[in-house]
């Protein structure tokens, strides 16, 4: 029987945070079992911003050590680096010649990265969800777990494959966005109507998948709260429903279970306990982090392997895809 195909991939674009981990790869961890799943480190995404080159290497090898040391097991599924399989650049370029910019000028992704960076807007900014289109497309994808903030480009994908498959004849599978109820929007710690980003000015905002114990005790002491006073899970107090959301998720515990648990204790004890599961959940991916970072060999046998394998299957539907837009055999 063969396995329904997953894929999804996040930036080497600095460190990860816990809206990272909690929105996308505690998942990617889970589906591993029961999928066949392709991970990717979409380094080729990460330049639509401006990067140092030696720190894009630096956080490419760290985005695998973190997969790994999240539980990802490449005897169970495919990790790979985006650049080392160049169809994903290739078919890009094909789905370019199908995509609208009237709809690609409406990704909201593009709007506020564009508003961030006016003097400078590259194009590869503009086209960042073909790209990404191109990624799942590929892979004849069923599933993609992502975080909320992606919906949309999901539904790019979605359109691009319908829109080719009717074009030309069916060549992709359509592909359906992976969306947990709980935690697919980790938010600010400071600022709690906006999502939690590693991009965000004070560093207050969110918490590092490698943050020591210190720093995040602080970092949370420190989210903002309400005058309410009542660790209650609602829309009227965004602050508190987050960390209520992120202790969820580190302790597995349910919304009601902490509710119930912190009635009538105030924030202050609340906060103390939202560290605590916070670093003992990180604490033994930190451990193993450590231990792969320093194994540089091994993190290479994996990537090898995992493009050798990503290379085989993504060509396959590109040669698909060359024959039918006219292009002559080699
Ligand atoms: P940036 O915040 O710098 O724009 P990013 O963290 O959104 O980047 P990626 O690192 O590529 O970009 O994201 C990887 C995955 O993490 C995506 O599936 C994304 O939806 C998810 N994700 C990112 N931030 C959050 C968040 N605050 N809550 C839940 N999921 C998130
Ligand atoms: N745009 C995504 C990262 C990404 C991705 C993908 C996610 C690139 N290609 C394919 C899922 C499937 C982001 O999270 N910023």
């Amino acid at each position: 029987m063969t396995r329904k195909v997953v894929f999804s991939g996040v930036q080497p674009s600095g460190g990860l945070t816990i809206g990272n981990y909690i929105g996308a790869i505690k998942n990617f961890v889970e589906l591993q079992e029961s999928y066949d799943c392709y991970y990717c480190i979409v380094d080729l995404h990460a330049i639509t911003v401006p990067q140092t080159p030696k720190d894009l290497r630096k956080n490419t090898l760290e985005v695998l050590a973190i997969y790994l040391a999240s539980g990802l097991d490449p005897e169970k599924c495919t990790l790979f680096i985006q650049s080392h399989v160049e169809a994903h650049a290739e078919l890009t370029w094909v789905l370019n010649s199908i995509s609208y910019m009237g709809q690609l000028n409406r990704m909201t992704q593009f709007k506020e990265k564009s508003r961030k960076s006016e003097e400078n807007l590259n194009a590869a900014l503009f086209t960042y969800p073909v790209l990404m289109a191109a990624d799942i497309l590929l892979y004849q994808t069923e599933f993609v777990p992502v975080g909320e903030d992606q919906k949309q480009h999901l539904e790019l994908a979605r359109d691009l494959a319908e829109r080719f498959n009717n074009k030309y004849s069916e060549t992709f599978k359509v592909p359906e966005p992976l969306i947990r109820e709980f935690g697919a929007r980790i938010m600010d710690l400071q600022r709690p109507e906006n999502k939690m980003s590693k991009s965000a000015e004070n560093e207050n905002s969110y918490v590092l998948m490698l943050d020591n114990p210190d720093i995040i005790q602080r970092k949370i002491r420190r989210a903002i709260t309400d005058s309410v006073g009542e660790v209650a899970y609602t829309d009227e107090q965004p602050g508190i429903k987050n960390l209520i959301n992120i202790y969820s998720a580190f302790s597995g515990d349910s919304i009601e279970e902490i509710e119930n648990r912190y009635r009538g204790l105030g924030y202050g004890k609340f906060k103390q306990d939202v560290a605590e599961v916070i670093i003992s959940g990180l604490e033994p991916i930190q451990d193993r982090y450590a231990q792969l970072m320093k194994n540089k060999d091994y993190l290479e046998e994996v990537y090898k392997q995992g493009a050798e394998k990503a290379s085989w299957v993504a060509m396959k539907t590109l040669g698909k895809v060359y024959r039918k837009v006219g292009f002559i055999q080699r």
